[in-house]
């Protein structure tokens, strides 16, 4: 497929003399675009977050969707300048964002990836509406890239991405992180087309997971599919091309978040919601209403709790945030009914007059807030079926109060789980499990509170979120 007509001269004049003062040069490229004064509202979604943090400092030039869509196809993006950063969005047509958003990436390689086979729908017409878009992508970016610049593609959206990129002849060290779990083989080769995709993610020159288990389960991937044959160091040879594979935890701003959480509490939500809760302890579960996230599964394993510690009741509160996400998919309305009918169930069976068992809630709310609530909460309930990393669990742990902290409950199945080992870990499918880790967390003396704490917080420091970012380019550049 042939490119469509690039950006005028006279713009690739000026974009080009506005870099040449901006050198070492970084191209960020991820899906959706974090656009500041639209990013400052608060955005739910790991991804939006973790690119926000780690490239505050950073110049270069971002480049993806404007979560628009147009009639026509975007012909050039356009452009905005905030400080050290210039950010380049198209908009899609309506047929992009059905095939490629809605439908081959987020029904078909996000299920699949997070180990839902079952709801993993395959259609052969979204599929190359995926590469499509990526080829759209491509054509759009390159004009903007100079030779010096590191190129660095995010998540599942942009697989294709490099391959289309070399295509078009760039030459530039092209790496990708992959934010969202990396499925064993056997998993992943029910999807068709995932061959095209191994093939594909073979021309990155570095592939960063956020787990060894990812890194490993893609190793094999491209060995036991494709016979890539290992090199020293790494490096993996796919029909000549060759990719390394290394896992970069993505992390937080912690010294950022342990501040606003420290200054949260004059914050009139914060202020209310402490005013409601009385002496009754908060239990917190904060999500994109997403099934990978496990929030009817977990409101089952409070309800198990409350039926099993009658004691319990109206003594605790479990607040649970949950702003919309892919509303457009129909797997989310599905998950959206059964919060709904456990949340009916839970509160219209054990609720008292005076006292709810659970707030459900499923507004974004502002960042302070959020840090404000997580300092307030006895617990943290983090528990979703599979998860890449999971900031929550990391914010969670930043937010608390040094001298007296809650407990973190965290999912085996979070990425998380490998760097906060000192969490209460659970298997979300097993509900008593999960409640009785309530139990233990709300009996827990302030010494082993303390001790967890102090065991996580260190390391979570250590790898934050711009030593991710730092540790992924040094190694790509
Ligand atoms: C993907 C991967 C990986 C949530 N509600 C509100 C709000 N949030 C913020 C949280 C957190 C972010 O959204 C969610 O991040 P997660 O990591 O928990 O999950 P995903 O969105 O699925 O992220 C994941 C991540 O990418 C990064 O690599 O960890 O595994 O799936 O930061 O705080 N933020 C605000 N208001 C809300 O109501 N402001």
């Amino acid at each position: 497929m042939r490119c469509w007509s690039s950006p005028s001269g006279r713009l690739l004049g000026m974009l080009r003399s506005v870099s040449e003062v901006l050198l070492p040069r970084l191209v960020i490229v991820s899906n959706r675009v974090a656009v500041p004064d639209r990013a400052d509202r608060g955005s739910a979604g790991g991804l939006a977050v973790a690119l926000r943090e780690a490239f505050q400092r950073y110049q270069g030039l971002w480049f993806g969707w404007s979560g628009r869509v147009a009639a026509q196809p975007a012909l050039r993006p356009t452009i905005v300048d905030h400080e050290w950063m210039q950010y380049a969005v198209i908009d899609l047509t309506p047929l992009d964002r059905q095939e490629y958003y809605n439908g081959f990436a987020n029904r078909a390689l996000w299920p699949t990836m997070h180990y839902r086979v079952g709801l993993s729908d395959f259609s052969r017409a979204d599929y190359i509406g995926y590469r499509r878009v990526n080829h759209t992508f491509a054509c759009a970016l390159a004009p903007f890239i100079r030779p010096d610049d590191l190129v660095w593609v995010h998540d599942y959206h942009l697989i294709p991405l490099a391959e289309e990129l070399r295509t078009l002849s760039l030459t530039n060290p092209i790496g990708y992180f992959h934010h969202i779990p990396w499925p064993a083989p056997e998993v992943l080769s029910t999807l068709p087309g995932t061959e095209e995709l191994l093939r594909s993610i073979a021309h990155y020159d570095l592939i960063g997971t956020q787990t060894e288990r990812d890194a490993n389960n893609l190793r094999r991937s491209l060995i036991e599919e494709l016979d890539a044959i290992p090199h020293k160091g790494g490096v993996l040879e796919v029909s000549g091309h060759r990719t390394r594979i290394r896992t970069f935890p993505v992390g937080i701003d912690v010294t950022e978040f342990e501040q606003v959480a420290a200054r949260a509490r004059s914050t009139r939500l914060v202020r209310q919601t402490i005013a409601g809760l009385g002496s009754r302890k908060l239990i917190i579960g904060v999500d994109r209403l997403d099934y990978s996230k496990g929030i009817p599964e977990r409101m089952g394993a409070y309800e198990r709790f409350l039926l099993d510690h009658s004691d319990q009741r109206g003594r605790v509160t479990y607040l649970q945030i949950a702003p919309t996400s892919r509303s457009e998919v129909p797997e989310y309305t599905t998950v959206s009914q059964a919060v709904n009918e456990a949340l009916g169930r839970i509160n219209g069976s054990l609720g008292e007059p005076g006292w709810v068992p659970i707030h459900y809630v499923t507004s974004t709310y502002p960042r302070s807030v959020l840090a404000g609530l997580y300092r307030l909460a006895s617990i943290g309930l983090v528990t979703p079926m599979r998860d890449g990393m999971n900031l929550v669990a990391k914010e969670y742990i930043a937010a608390q109060d040094p001298a007296n902290p809650g407990i973190l409950i965290l999912s085996k199945f979070a990425g998380a789980a490998q760097q906060l080992s000192a969490a209460l870990i659970v298997n979300p499918n097993d509900k008593l499990e999960v409640a009785e880790a309530i139990r233990d967390a709300l009996h827990m003396g302030q010494r082993e509170r303390v001790s967890r704490w102090e065991t996580m917080i260190g390391p979570l420091r250590k790898h934050d979120v711009s030593w991710w970012a730092a540790a992924f380019l040094k190694e790509l550049a």
